[in-house]
């Protein structure tokens, strides 16, 4: 047999199909042509300053909703989207978060909850980034217990009045629509309000030293009153915004196996071209045994990931799968990021290499989406059927 490939060692891409193959390198392609020479710029403004320019360059490479079915959506597999997460979070966690909000979290819900009006209204100019859309869950007081939400909605005759504050809510000072998610007298439902709408306003949050290539921000509603058609008519209870997180988490799952795969690249460049010592620091034991933990970890999220995938394409996968994969392969990513920036000494606390940008976006990774306590939890349940979240 051939001695295993240091960029894939398991050959687990040589398991994909043709078009999954295909589909990765047409990403690929794209982050190292458009992405990667921006990137150190982008978060150090701590912004993405042509964010709409970069939304329609995502929309003609195909990848908004990329695994939805119709209305302009290529309707690709589950590991192809994951394909297109990881080498996207190659180059920067922000950067996959832009497509995961606006494909798995907003699209997602107007694909799943939406009325047909609603869908044809958003979904094609979506999925071309001519509009974009944000997910606002989380609040102030209301992180990992969305339950405890203090957005409310109320029936005005026919209409609803939304009142209410949404926090760290990703792409929300550039986004044309906002899926809000808000309490009832009949419990949670989803509402699609335009950003124009009177007493709407999104504020962006500064001085963020995480996911500084990503806009985050937090949207007031105050009287924002929206025509009964506003509503998500398929949204019911906690469990609607709860299911379109696992589309997100899922791209998560494969995005952290991919800031790993750089982290541990640059990591493996830098050991062999850096001399100390007479000689290069790869040839050490310490640096090997980084190395091959490092080798460890980037090979079983990529594992986990491709497993996941395969089951959610079979429609196997629960959502306590993608905890699993949540929770596994962001905990590698920070040790291999963190070993990665131990290996480049000095170098590694600058922009001039990707791997403390990588460590500190995987700050943010393991808090959004369920943090790693939270998921640690489900797992918890999982295999014991007891709950411990309160
Ligand atoms: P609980 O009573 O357990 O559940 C309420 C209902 O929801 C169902 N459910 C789920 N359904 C689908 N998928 C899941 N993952 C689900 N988890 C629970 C559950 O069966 C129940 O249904 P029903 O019919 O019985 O009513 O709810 P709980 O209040 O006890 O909370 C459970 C918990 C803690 C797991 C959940 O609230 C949670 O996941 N908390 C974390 C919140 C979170 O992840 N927020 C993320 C906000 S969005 C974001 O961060 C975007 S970042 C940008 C990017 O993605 O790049
Ligand atoms: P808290 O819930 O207050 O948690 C604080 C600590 O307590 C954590 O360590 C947590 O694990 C722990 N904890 C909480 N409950 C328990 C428990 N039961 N047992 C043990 N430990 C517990 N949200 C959106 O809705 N849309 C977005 O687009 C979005 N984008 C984001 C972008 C960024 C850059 C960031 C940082 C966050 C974003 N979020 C978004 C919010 C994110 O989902 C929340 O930050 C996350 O759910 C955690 O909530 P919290 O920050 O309020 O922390």
């Amino acid at each position: 047999a051939a001695a295993p490939d240091a960029h894939d060692f398991l050959a687990v891409d040589a398991s994909l199909s043709e078009e999954e193959a295909a589909i990765r390198d047409t990403v690929r392609d794209f982050a190292a042509r458009e992405l990667l020479p921006n990137v150190a710029d982008w978060f150090d403004a701590g912004t993405i300053p042509e964010a709409r320019a970069l939304a329609e360059s995502f929309g003609e490479l195909g990848v908004f909703g990329m695994h939805l079915e119709g209305y302009g959506c290529a309707g690709t597999s589950a590991v192809a989207y994951g394909l297109a997460c990881r080498e996207l979070e190659a180059v920067d966690s922000g950067l996959r978060s832009f497509v995961s909000v606006q494909g798995s979290l907003a699209m997602a819900a107007i694909h799943k909850y939406g009325s047909e009006e609603q869908k044809t209204e958003w979904l094609p100019r979506m999925a071309a980034g001519r509009a974009v859309g944000c997910f606002g869950l989380t609040e102030p007081d209301a992180g990992s217990d969305p339950g405890s939400m203090r957005t409310r909605a109320r029936r005005d005759g026919s209409d609803w009045v939304l009142d209410g504050v949404k926090m760290w809510i990703t792409n929300g000072s550039i986004a044309d629509v906002a899926v809000v998610w808000a309490d009832t007298e009949e419990g949670v439902r989803g509402f699609l309000v335009p950003t124009d709408a009177p007493g709407f306003t999104a504020n962006t949050i500064h001085r963020k030293l995480s996911l500084r290539a990503s806009i985050t921000s937090e949207l007031v509603l105050e009287g924002v009153r929206l025509p009964a058609e506003a509503r998500l008519p398929g949204a019911t209870g906690l469990g609607a915004p709860l299911s379109c997180l696992n589309e997100a988490r899922y791209g998560i799952v494969w995005g952290a196996a991919g800031a790993g795969r750089a982290c541990y690249e640059a990591a493996l460049d830098y050991a062999s071209t850096r001399v100390q010592f007479g000689r290069p620091i790869a040839g050490f034991q310490l640096t090997q045994r980084k190395l091959a933990d490092m080798v460890v970890d980037v090979n079983h999220a990529n594992l986990t990931a491709l497993q996941i995938g395969r089951l959610k394409d079979r429609g196997a996968c629960h959502h306590n799968h993608v905890s699993f994969g949540k929770f596994a392969n962001v905990a590698a990513a920070q040790r291999v990021a963190r070993t990665a920036r131990s290996i480049h000494g000095a170098n590694g606390i600058t922009l001039e290499y990707p791997v403390l940008r990588h460590m500190v976006n995987l700050e943010t990774v393991a808090t959004y989406e369920g943090t790693e306590e939270i998921h640690a939890l489900s797992l918890g349940q999982a295999v014991t059927g007891v709950a411990a979240f309160r």
